[in-house]
């Protein structure tokens, strides 16, 4: 069946230039966007900027320039990002269009004749860059709770929405489910803040104060709050409250059609993206007042209300959150100009478990880019097209007509069925769990780095598939077999390429091309395994991703993710390397992949801190080599370095040397955890000869 998905992400403000942490919401919708029309859902994207209020204002003042003139320019450089980073958005709305204002005007006005909206003398506690009043309780050490900044204190007239009234209701729709908030640790967290009596919202402010923002229509001394402004952008955009279409009504869903009749086409089915850091406005404000809205349209309460949220994590550098106040920021534009789109689309798709923290590091992404990208991924393909060119003239095998007959086929055949399981549809709205799923389940639960993971789980098996099968020696004597394996290898990639499409849509595009496939993705409920024709002709082209140095960088802490995995609720702030290694056991893998990680029993030679980290210790581990191993381990928390010397360890001594904190670290050292969360060393039942091996 055919379902609606409107998705949007958050307007930014124009008051600089846009961030990873901006790129990340944009890129992960579109993700949503498109994984969404592989299951044959019918989508329209929204994103846009909120140009009013005193951050805006006070942006356009340290230019010397006039707030609209300020927002004209730069909101460009949120609008002409999005393209580059293969964003593939309907409209782009901006909160200073006459249209939004009108809307804006008339649901004001609305509220207000319906008694909803009232005046009342205020006083509180105001942080002027967050734009909000905090009462005496909520401050923390006198500062702003939300961002530790100085307060003022404020007397002052102003209007009231009567948000209070909409508590329960609220409450209802979240624990009915009716309002979906993921990850569900997020739906939690608002039901906590619903515990405590839920205030009305001042909805203005005095423009003796402010006056970048949108005039209230029944009291010209004032202009809108900015959020009760922006929030509205997501319903302007399709037609609300009869909305004018955009300037160019091609990005409207029915150009034809009138404001409400394209609203009513598309609300509520939408899906907002958002961060952690704006959850409140997002989920309690944006639904109380579309039941304020819809009660002072003579409608439901609930009518309005909108589906579902998916909030996502931050991405730290030096384990701060990357912000334009603070300026630890990484330029999106940077990374695409030396990697391309599609590297850092990857990136942040695959390290970051959505809902979760991460660190950024330039160092990492080209890491994910030369292992899966260049290695897994595009020399497979370069691989399996050059074998097929030499013993088949470049023609797809004849498809084999029997069953698998190798361990390597049959692997990636149960793979295969184990991710488009038909089943899938009807199992989702899960968000936990870490294993395989199907593909479709993880798409409607916005785990999008699980369909990531899953689809590099199948390139794998590709991977082992051509190394085990070996066409290129079972060519020369058993054609029919070294047929079989790479029609098997060939309709793999198929699949893969189908799968990743969402993230790597180019690239995924020309795999299907160079491998006589249809280029055009086909919808998950018609992807079956034996569609790519025999006899048809692969092209030969250069190879896909492109490898780089590593630049070794000193800020991560933490090693590179190798598996993106879920957690259940309640969210850890970063995935440590044990979480990954103990999560990723849960992937099937075959022998091969198992064999490939060479463990070994050390002993430890010497331990001591890292200065400047509070995780990290310093290990020296005999493992019976020329020299002890030099290993930094996130334990530092759980064990003082005296208590490890002398210990046998379990080592994970493949693993590829990196540099953290600036130290060099040559492996990893393997810890559980006890029930109160404390790392505990994995040894043998009595002591064994140091580097011996582990099976
Ligand atoms: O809050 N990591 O705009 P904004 C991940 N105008 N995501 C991040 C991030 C980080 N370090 N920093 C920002 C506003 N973001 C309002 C929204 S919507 C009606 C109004 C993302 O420009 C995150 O999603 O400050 C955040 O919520 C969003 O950028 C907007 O940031």
């Amino acid at each position: 069946m055919t379902s609606k998905f409107y998705v949007t992400t958050p307007i930014y403000y124009v008051n600089d230039k846009p961030h990873i942490g901006h790129a990340y919401c944009t890129i992960l919708a579109d993700v949503a966007v498109r994984a969404h029309r592989l299951l044959g859902d019918q989508t329209y994207f929204l994103t846009g900027t909120d140009e009013h209020g005193q951050k805006v204002q006070e942006a356009a003042q340290k230019r010397g320039i006039e707030p609209q003139q300020h927002c004209d320019e730069l909101h460009l450089a949120f609008k002409d990002l999005w393209p580059q980073l293969l964003c593939g958005t309907n409209q782009f709305i901006r909160t200073t269009e006459p249209r939004h204002r009108a809307v804006v005007q008339r649901a004001l006005q609305q509220l207000h004749d319906r008694g909803l909206v009232v005046p009342r003398e205020f006083e509180g506690w105001y942080c002027v860059p967050d734009e909000r009043f905090w009462t005496e309780k909520e401050l923390s050490d006198g500062k702003c709770p939300a961002c530790g900044r100085q307060v003022v204190r404020l007397k002052e007239k102003n209007w009231f929405f009567l948000m209070s009234q909409f508590a329960e209701p609220l409450r209802a729709a979240i624990t009915s489910g009716r309002i979906a908030i993921a990850p569900a640790s997020r739906a939690n967290e608002v039901l906590g803040f619903l515990d405590k009596p839920l205030q009305d919202l001042c909805i203005s402010r005095p423009k003796s104060r402010l006056q970048w923002g949108i005039e209230l229509p029944f009291d010209r001394d004032f202009v809108t709050y900015v959020w009760f402004d922006a929030l509205l952008n997501y319903a302007t955009a399709i037609g609300f409250l009869d909305a004018e279409p955009p300037t160019d009504a091609a990005q409207w869903p029915q150009p034809s059609a009138s404001g409400t009749a394209n609203f009513d086409q598309w609300w509520p089915a939408v899906t907002h993206f958002l961060g952690k850091d704006i959850l409140t406005t997002h989920t309690v404000y944006w639904p109380t007042m579309l039941m304020g809205l819809a009660q002072a349209f003579d409608k439901p309460h609930d009518a309005w209300l909108p589906r579902q949220f998916v909030v996502t994590g931050w991405w730290l550098l030096d384990n701060a959150k990357m912000s334009k106040s603070i300026g630890n920021v990484v330029n999106p534009l940077d990374m695409r100009a030396k990697y391309g789109p599609e590297v850092l689309r990857w990136f942040v798709v695959r390290e970051m478990v959505v809902g979760q923290d991460a660190n950024f590091s330039e160092e990492a992404l080209v890491r994910r880019n030369n292992v899966e990208l260049a290695n897994d991924f595009g020399n497979l393909l370069q691989r399996i097209t050059a074998l097929v060119d030499k013993y088949f003239g470049g023609q797809v095998p004849t498809p084999p007509s029997g069953a698998p007959t190798t361990d390597a086929q049959r692997a990636v055949r149960e793979l295969v069925a184990m991710l488009l399981r038909p089943d899938a549809a009807s199992d989702d709205g899960q968000w936990a769990g870490d294993r395989v799923a199907p593909v479709a389940v993880s798409v409607r639960a916005f785990r999008l780095h699980r369909l990531a993971a899953d689809a590099m789980t199948l390139v794998s098996r590709l991977n082992v598939l051509v190394q085990h099968d070996a066409p290129f020696r079972t060519a020369r004597d058993d054609l029919p077999a070294a047929a079989q394996s790479l029609y098997c290898a060939l309709e793999g990639l198929r699949i893969a390429a189908t799968l990743l499409q969402p993230i790597l849509p180019m690239a995924c595009a020309e795999v299907l091309r160079r491998i006589g496939a249809d280029q055009q993705a086909r919808p998950l409920s018609e992807l079956s395994w034996g569609q790519l024709p025999g006899g048809a002709q692969l092209a030969n082209g250069p190879p896909l991703f492109a490898k780089y140095d590593v630049p070794i960088s000193v800020a991560a802490e933490v090693a590179p993710v190798v598996v993106a995995v879920d957690k259940p609720a309640p969210l850890r702030p970063v995935q440590s390397p044990v979480d990954t290694l103990i999560e990723a056991a849960r992937v099937p893998v075959v022998i091969d992949q198992f064999a490939a990680i060479d463990l070994r029993i050390g002993h430890v030679v010497s331990a001591a801190p890292v200065p400047k980290s509070t995780k990290l210790l310093c290990l020296s581990i005999d493992l019976s080599e020329a020299q002890p191993r030099q290993i930094l381990s996130g334990i530092a928390e759980s064990f003082a370095p005296a208590d490890l010397i002398g210990q046998q360890v379990l080592v994970l001594a493949n693993l590829a040397p990196r540099k953290m904190m600036g130290l060099i670290s040559h492996g990893m050292v393997l810890v559980s955890e006890d029930a109160q969360g404390r790392r505990v060393l994995v040894q043998p039942a009595h002591p064994v000869p140091n580097g011996g091996t582990v099976r």
